[in-house]
C-alpha cells in the first residue's frame, strides 16, 4: 500500500520505458540484470571475508573485461560508475608519480568527474582544445608535457558527442615520455569493441595504464556500476589502504567505497555472460543502425545540421545557420522530451531503450518547432 503510494508520489519523473528520455547514458537493465540485483541486494564485497565467492565473481568479470580489452592480466574493481573509476585512476597515477608531478592533461572536452579528481586528490588539469573532429589535438598535447607531467588522459567516447581521441598517438607519447595514460571508455568501453571497424583504445597499445568502462552505460546492467580497468598489479597496488578487523583477516581496500554493492557486481557478470560478445554486438548494432537512420533525418531538415559524425550512438544537433538552437531546445524540452544541452548542439543518446517510434514522434515535434521558429 505505502509502495504504491510512493510509486504515485514518484510517477511524474521521466521513465526509460515511456519513450521521452533521448539524452540520457544510462537505459532500462537487461531483466536478468535485474532479477538478479534483486537475489543479491543484500550482499557487500566491502567485508570480503562473508563474501569470497562474490569477491571472486568480480575478479572473473574484470579478467573477462580484460579479455576484451587484450589483457587477460587486468585487474580492477566494480565500482560505483565512472566518476569513481576515474578518480580511482587519477588516485594511483598521482600515487606513482613524484610529488611535484601534478598536471594532467586531457581534452577540453573530458567529463566533469576529473574536475572533481583534480579537486579532490589536489592536481591541475592542463585542458586541451581540440580539433575539427573534436578529438584531443595530438600536437598541442605534446608541447604540453613537461616535468611536472602526472598523466595524460584519452577519451574514448566522449560525453557531448562520443568520438573516441586518437588514443594510439596518445600512448605513443606515453611511452616517449614516460608517462601514465589513462583511458575514460566510461561509455564508449562498451561500444567500440563491438564494432567492425572501431578504433583501437585498449590495453594492446603499450602506453594504456588503466581505462573506466561503465556496464551500467551501454553495459546493460544496474545503476550503480562502473569498472576501473589496471593493466597489472603495480598499478592497481598504488592505491592500498589496509583494513586489519574484518572478517576475513587482514586486508587491503582500494576502492573509494567501504561497503560495496556484491548485486551490481553479480547482476553485471549474469549479463555479460548470457549476452556474451555475440549479444553485445548485436545490441550495438541495433542503437547504431538506428543513429544512422536519426543522422539521416536531421540532415533532412535544411535548418539543421549534425555537429560531427557519429561514432557512438551520439547525436549533436546543431543549428545550419539560420535557426536559434538554443530557442529550439526549450520549446523540445516543453514538448516533454529529456535532451541534453551542450554549448552549440542538443545531445541526443541512442540507447537500447530508445525506439524509432519514438524518434519519429521527437522529429515530428522538432519539424514543427523548426518551422515556427
Ligand atoms: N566519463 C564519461 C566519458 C562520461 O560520459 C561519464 C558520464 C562519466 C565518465 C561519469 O560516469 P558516472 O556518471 O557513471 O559517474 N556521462 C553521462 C553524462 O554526463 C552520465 C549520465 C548518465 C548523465 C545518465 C545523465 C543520465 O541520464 O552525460
Amino acid at each position: 500500500m505505502k509502495v504504491l503510494k510512493l510509486q504515485r508520489r514518484l510517477s511524474g519523473d521521466h521513465d526509460f520505458k515511456g519513450h521521452t528520455i533521448l539524452g540520457s547514458m544510462c537505459t532500462e537493465p537487461h531483466h536478468l540484470a535485474k532479477r538478479t540485483y534483486r537475489r543479491f541486494l543484500s550482499t557487500n564485497v566491502g567485508d570480503p571475508g562473508l563474501f569470497p565467492n562474490l569477491v571472486a565473481l568480480e575478479q572473473e568479470y574484470i579478467t573477462g573485461l580484460g579479455i576484451l580489452l587484450s589483457n587477460p592480466e587486468a585487474i580492477g574493481s566494480v565500482v560505483s560508475g565512472g566518476s569513481e573509476a576515474n578518480t580511482l585512476a587519477m588516485w594511483s597515477a598521482r600515487n606513482l608519480a613524484s610529488p611535484e608531478q601534478r598536471e594532467v592533461i586531457i581534452a577540453e572536452t573530458h567529463h566533469f568527474s576529473f574536475d572533481k579528481a583534480a579537486d579532490l586528490l589536489g592536481f591541475k588539469l592542463i585542458k586541451i582544445p581540440v580539433d575539427k573532429n573534436h578529438k584531443v589535438d595530438v600536437h598541442l598535447v605534446e608541447t604540453a608535457i613537461n616535468n611536472n607531467t602526472m598523466a595524460i588522459v584519452g577519451i574514448a567516447g566522449t560525453t557531448g558527442t562520443g568520438v573516441c581521441d586518437p588514443i594510439s598517438e596518445l600512448s605513443d607519447l606515453a611511452i616517449k615520455y614516460d608517462v601514465y595514460l589513462h583511458v575514460d571508455a566510461a561509455f564508449g568501453g562498451f561500444v567500440f569493441p563491438f564494432l567492425d571497424n572501431g578504433p583501437i583504445f585498449d590495453f594492446s597499445l603499450p602506453g594504456v595504464k588503466s581505462i573506466t568502462m561503465d556496464p551500467h552505460k551501454m553495459g546493460r546492467a544496474v545503476i550503480q556500476s562502473g569498472c576501473i580497468i589496471y593493466r597489472n598489479q603495480v598499478v592497481a597496488n598504488a592505491v592500498q589502504i589496509p583494513v586489519t578487523y574484518l572478517s576475513g583477516g587482514h586486508a587491503t581496500n582500494n576502492t573509494i567505497m567501504g561497503t560495496r554493492s556484491g548485486a551490481s557486481i553479480a547482476a553485471a557478470w549474469m549479463v555479460y555472460n548470457y549476452l556474451g560478445f555475440s549479444g553485445y554486438k548485436k545490441g550495438v548494432s541495433k542503437v547504431m543502425n538506428l543513429t544512422k537512420w536519426f543522422v539521416d533525418q536531421i540532415e533532412s531538415i535544411p535548418e539543421l545540421d549534425i555537429i560531427v559524425k557519429p561514432e557512438l550512438n551520439i547525436v549533436g544537433i546543431c543549428s545550419s545557420g539560420d535557426v536559434d538552437i538554443k530557442s529550439i531546445l526549450s520549446d523540445i524540452r516543453e514538448k516533454g522530451w529529456a535532451v541534453s544541452e551542450w554549448s552549440n548542439y542538443i545531445r541526443i543518446v541512442i540507447m537500447p531503450h530508445v525506439t524509432k517510434g519514438s524518434l519519429k514522434k521527437f522529429l515530428k515535434d522538432l519539424k514543427m518547432i523548426v518551422k515556427n521558429n
